[in-house]
């Protein structure tokens, strides 16, 4: 089709962000940012060069994200299960959210981005904590693309929280158990005041959700590539939006 369309407008440079419909942009992206230490690898290089390498993709996509009009993005970039990795490897990745905001700050509030964190605080060294909390504030009034990381996040965690706040409503008398429905759960979970996501992107090859936003992605369509999170472009999510609005014109003919 690409091929074709290049044949009738004798140009290289038909792209396919043209084959977008920007009428069915997906509301909300969720990405699993998978395949950094392996880039790495791939490359003879340590992991740490593939988590920096990293950082430089979530600047790419999140203006790619906004270019397309998605209004919110969430990446996964730290779970609660990534503390279990070398000592090292956690203090680099805990210096990656200042490092970040340090060279990137500057030009996602021109585009107006909302940072957001989506996890739990505590645990985050102060220095971290200190960096994401202060891009929070400075973006708080920010109209533009909502970009949440989700860091010390485990959606079970996240599930139980939630569970424990409605017991303690039901505790409370404010509730009784019988009345607990989905809209419960859903206003104490971090998500409460976000739509679900759409899209589901998880990059490097895994087919799996690894206890990410396991409630917000029952309904939401999913897209996996083998491409490596560092090697992850603007063309690539595009067509990852593609492949969104293809399965929505499908059902829409059913
Ligand atoms: C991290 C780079 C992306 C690939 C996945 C692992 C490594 C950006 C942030 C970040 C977090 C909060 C914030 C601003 C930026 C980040 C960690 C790891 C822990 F407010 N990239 N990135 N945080 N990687």
């Amino acid at each position: 089709m690409l091929q074709r369309l290049r044949a009738l407008f004798g140009k290289a440079s038909v792209k396919p962000l043209q084959m977008l419909d920007t009428d069915n942009i997906p509301q909300h992206i969720a990405i699993i940012m998978d395949g950094n230490g392996r880039w790495a690898k791939s490359r003879g290089l340590p992991r740490m060069a593939g988590h920096h390498s990293g950082m430089k993709a979530v600047k790419r996509i999140t203006m790619a994200a906004d270019r397309l009009g998605v209004k919110y993005l969430t990446l996964y970039a730290f779970s609660t299960e990534n503390w279990k990795r070398p000592k090292a490897e956690v203090e680099f990745l805990m210096k990656l959210p200042q490092e970040f905001l340090a060279s990137e700050l500057k030009d996602l509030m021109e585009k107006r981005v909302q940072i957001r964190m989506m996890g739990y605080k505590g645990d985050l060294p102060d220095h971290t904590l200190k960096a994401v909390e202060d891009a929070i504030a400075k973006t708080a009034n920010n109209d533009g693309i909502v970009l949440t990381f989700a860091l010390n996040y485990g959606s079970r965690k996240e599930m139980i929280e939630a569970v424990r706040s409605i017991g303690q409503d039901v505790q409370d008398g404010k509730l009784s158990p019988g009345q607990i429905e989905e809209s419960h759960m859903q206003q104490y979970l971090l998500t409460a005041d976000v739509p679900d996501p759409d899209l589901l992107i998880r990059t490097s090859g895994e087919l799996r959700l690894s206890n990410f936003m396991l409630w917000q992605l029952a309904y939401s369509e999913m897209w996996f590539t083998d491409v490596y999170w560092p090697e992850f472009t603007e063309e690539h999510f595009n067509e990852a939006v593609r492949e969104y609005q293809r399965r929505a014109r499908r059902y829409g003919g059913l």
